[in-house]
């Protein structure tokens, strides 16, 4: 073993911190006191025998530390492969495993606490109560699959199509999340735009809290879109300062105010400055798909909106914005769970579309048998998204984003 040939004393007392000297295997020389712990399989994190050894750090002591080890047979390990283990050895489902990348990787409280949430299981549990009721009601519908040329069954009609329908609205419900879930996993894109001297920037800057863009008097201050990550309530958001709008001015600008468009095309939400009314307002907000915040700047010189001088209205407006961002996840609390991957998203649809198929064909008489496939085909769509039974490309690519050492 491993340990055994590095350390002096070795105890493999379960989940007991001992003190040891770490030596070279071959050349036996001292290289560190360290604090070690054995982890006898299957009480570890990946379910197998581990060893956890904390040494002095620096630069020096923890390399040779790895190099004596490394001399005794270990390897580094790669990107997740601790967790991904864990996944194989089952100790944990697909979903806690990405739950796991998502909390290290948390950059706002409500990332943090969804990363949590699904680590716990919360949304494992629910997806587990889904997959029993369609299994209920697979049951449900046995006499007729035994039974096919009976009229009527002992279940009724009416019993099948309110499980059905129940557990349908359930899946919906869930992939309804899918949207807001995705942008706080990637944070939501909020583009500031507005005319010329509106003050973007400048709101731009006191929504980040650093003075990141330039703030100039002189109207085409702003060239090029500027992308920056802030939280705001709580939510993770990716701001992004553009270039004013307008059709005139030079051929820099003229690029950027196209930068501009390309990123109002791709917003979660538009956070639209003016000064006071804006008649191109109106045409600008007839382009753009996303949801518009208007925001009154200047508001110490015109009294009304909001004023990065005094302050006025930047709460207000910060509630403005992760309710129109985050409404769902605001409302839901943090007790429903909720969907943060195309990944999940995706499973989730199919399982949908197969619960309809179930009841289309159904109604439209098909015989029992054949209607039982689509069940078991949301079924396996449940599977795949726990994680149940994961392809070697699927584990690829969820743990390729990890960081090394989980
Ligand atoms: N009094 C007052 N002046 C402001 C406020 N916000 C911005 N300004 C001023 O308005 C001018 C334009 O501000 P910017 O933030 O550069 O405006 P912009 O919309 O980014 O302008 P471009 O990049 O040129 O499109 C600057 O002189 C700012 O100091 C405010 O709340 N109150
Ligand atoms: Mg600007």
């Amino acid at each position: 073993m491993i340990a055994a040939r590095c350390l002096e004393p070795f105890h493999v007392t379960p989940r007991a911190v001992f003190r040891a000297r770490l030596r070279h295997p071959d050349s036996r020389e001292p290289i560190d006191e360290c604090l070690a712990a054995s982890f006898p399989a299957p009480h570890s994190y990946t379910g197998e025998n581990v060893v956890e050894l904390s040494t002095h750090g620096g630069l020096l002591v923890p390399a040779a530390a790895l190099a004596a080890l490394v001399a005794a047979g270990a390897r580094l390990a790669t990107p997740g492969e601790f967790t991904r283990r864990a996944v194989l050895n089952g100790k944990m489902d697909l979903l806690q495993a990405e739950a796991t990348a998502d909390l290290i990787d948390a950059g706002s409280p409500a990332q943090r606490r969804r990363a949590l949430q699904h680590l716990e299981r919360g949304l494992s549990d629910r997806l587990a109560s889904l997959r029993a009721e369609i299994l209920e009601l697979e049951a449900l519908i046995a006499y007729d699959i035994d039974f096919p040329e009976e009229d009527e069954g002992p279940v009724s009609e009416d019993v099948v199509r309110r499980a059905w329908c129940v557990v349908r609205d359930r899946v919906a419900d869930l992939l309804k999340t899918a949207p807001e879930g995705e942008r706080l996993h990637e944070g939501a894109l909020l583009v500031i735009a507005g005319r010329p001297n509106a003050g973007k920037s400048s709101l731009f800057n006191a929504l980040l809290g650093t003075e990141r863009a330039i703030v100039t008097e002189i109207p085409g201050t702003t060239r090029d879109a500027i992308e920056a990550q802030a939280v705001i309530e709580g939510f993770p958001f990716r701001l992004v300062d553009t270039a004013g709008l307008r059709d005139a001015g030079e051929r820099v600008e003229r690029l950027g105010i196209e930068v501009s468009k390309k990123y109002l095309a791709a917003a979660d939400l538009v956070l639209y400055c003016e000064e006071r009314d804006d008649p191109s307002r109106a045409a600008f907000l007839a382009e753009v798909s996303a949801p518009v915040v208007i925001a009154k700047t200047k508001a110490d010189v015109s009294g009304e909106g909001v004023s990065i001088i005094t302050g006025q209205g930047l709460p207000e407006l910060r509630r403005q914005l992760a309710e129109v961002a985050f409404g769902r996840l605001l409302a839901l609390g943090d007790v429903e769970p909720v969907v943060t991957r195309a990944r999940h998203r995706a499973a989730l649809a199919r399982a949908l579309a197969e619960l309809d198929a179930f009841w289309d064909a159904r109604t439209r008489g098909v015989d029992a048998a054949a209607t039982a496939t689509h069940l078991r085909a949301a079924v396996l769509a449940l599977d795949d998204l726990i994680g149940a039974v994961t392809p070697e490309d699927v584990l690829d690519r969820v743990f390729a984003a990890f960081c090394v050492g989980k």
